[in-house]
């Protein structure tokens, strides 16, 4: 029997900007509502294929849909080949330069082709990868803090939705802050719950040793991204110096760049991020590093694909809960008892148009 490989006959994206139950302030400012990039990817087997990007910044909305319906339009007529098309994608891009918007967009794009690929299948992504739909541990992800006045909410996040994990930012003030919030959220979760502390880049070397000495006896799970993250070096250093484990890798491009940090021992634990790693094909290179190394890997955002590439990662560790998508998505995503399941054929991401057609800018 003869099977054709499907082909690609057309890409299309969209902006949404949704609403967040919740801002996000971090060392930085504030995150207050979610710009999103949807894709889609149609094949002559009658079947899209979707993803979607988190642009972090309105302005970046309008170039990645360009960008993503530009290389769309050469990829038209290929088969729905994905490590074929990263290759082809990565020769392309070669001389311009793929960390940043372009990177987005080639992520963005090799989720939707395996998103295709697993409901041509009908099968989830997971399962098409040689995994099983199983759950993921999961934390509830937040921005800075504090016990007293978000005390209910993290009782919630805790006894109603069951994690065992709570992620929190740190650098928007000073260590005494930093300090304060760390303590008052270790005496209202108890000792059994896992407590991250994100620092978003924010700290120099000295200042982030001097900061994580004082917040050791907090027992924390991780200290994540202390300083700028193209400072692999820096990171190094302040791992030497930490008691706490140190996290980070949302802002490292593709497998080369994960290489590089783990050859500088920039790390204890990492944290790809789908759409700046290549998406699904580049996660699957890291997950190989990571393993090799014995490095814990996380996820982060994304948390829909993220379901089904973590079951295949054979030192999975933490998915991140941070629900941008919730808004736009027919099957959202559902925390058991502090855990996430994949959901769906593909990667589960049907758009919920009615929504979609509300939140869209152009
Ligand atoms: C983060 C980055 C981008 C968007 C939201 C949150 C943050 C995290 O660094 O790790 O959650
Ligand atoms: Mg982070």
């Amino acid at each position: 029997m003869t099977k054709t490989v499907p082909a690609i006959t057309g890409v299309a994206a969209r902006a949404v900007v949704t609403p967040m139950k919740r801002p996000l302030r971090n060392a930085f400012g504030v995150i207050d509502n979610g710009p999103l990039v949807l894709i889609d990817v149609a094949t002559d087997q009658g079947v899209t294929g979707h993803s979607y990007l988190f642009a972090y910044a309105k302005l970046a909305l309008k170039p990645l849909v360009l960008l993503i319906e530009e290389i769309g339009r050469d990829l038209v007529g290929k088969p729905v080949a994905p490590f074929d098309l990263m290759a082809a994608m990565d020769a392309k891009f070669r001389l311009v330069g793929w960390q940043g918007l372009v990177g987005m967009a080639v992520s963005g794009l090799d989720m939707a082709f395996w998103d295709a690929l697993g409901q041509i299948a009908g099968k989830p992504v997971v399962e098409l990868l040689g995994g099983s739909v199983r759950p993921i541990q999961a934390y509830d992800s937040y921005g800075v803090l504090d016990a007293a006045a978000d005390e209910r909410t993290l009782r919630t996040s805790r006894d109603e939705h069951g994690f065992r994990g709570i992620k929190t930012k740190g650098g928007h003030g000073d260590l005494a802050a930093d300090e304060q919030m760390i303590k008052g959220l270790r005496a209202l979760l108890g000792p059994d719950v896992a407590l991250m502390l994100d620092f978003n880049q924010s700290l120099d070397p000295a200042e982030a040793t001097r900061r994580i000495e004082r917040l050791a006896p907090y027992d924390l799970t991780w200290i994540e991204e202390p300083v700028p993250q193209e400072n692999l070096s820096g990171h190094a250093k302040v791992r030497e110096r930490s008691a706490i484990p140190i996290q980070a890798g949302e802002n490292w491009w593709f497998p080369r760049g994960f290489a590089e940090a783990i050859a500088a021992q920039a790390s204890d634990f990492i944290m790809p991020d789908l759409m700046k790693v290549g998406g699904i094909t580049g996660w699957l290179n890291v997950a190989g590093q990571a393993d090799a190394a014995s490095i814990p890997m996380s996820s982060h955002i994304l948390p829909e694909a993220s379901a089904h590439v973590l079951p295949v990662t054979p030192t999975a560790h933490w998915l991140e809960v941070l629900d941008f998508a919730g808004a736009i998505l027919a099957d959202p995503l559902e925390v058991t008892d502090g855990t996430v399941t994949a959901r769906g054929l593909g990667l589960g991401l049907v758009w919920n148009e009615t929504a979609v057609a509300k939140y869209q800018v152009q």
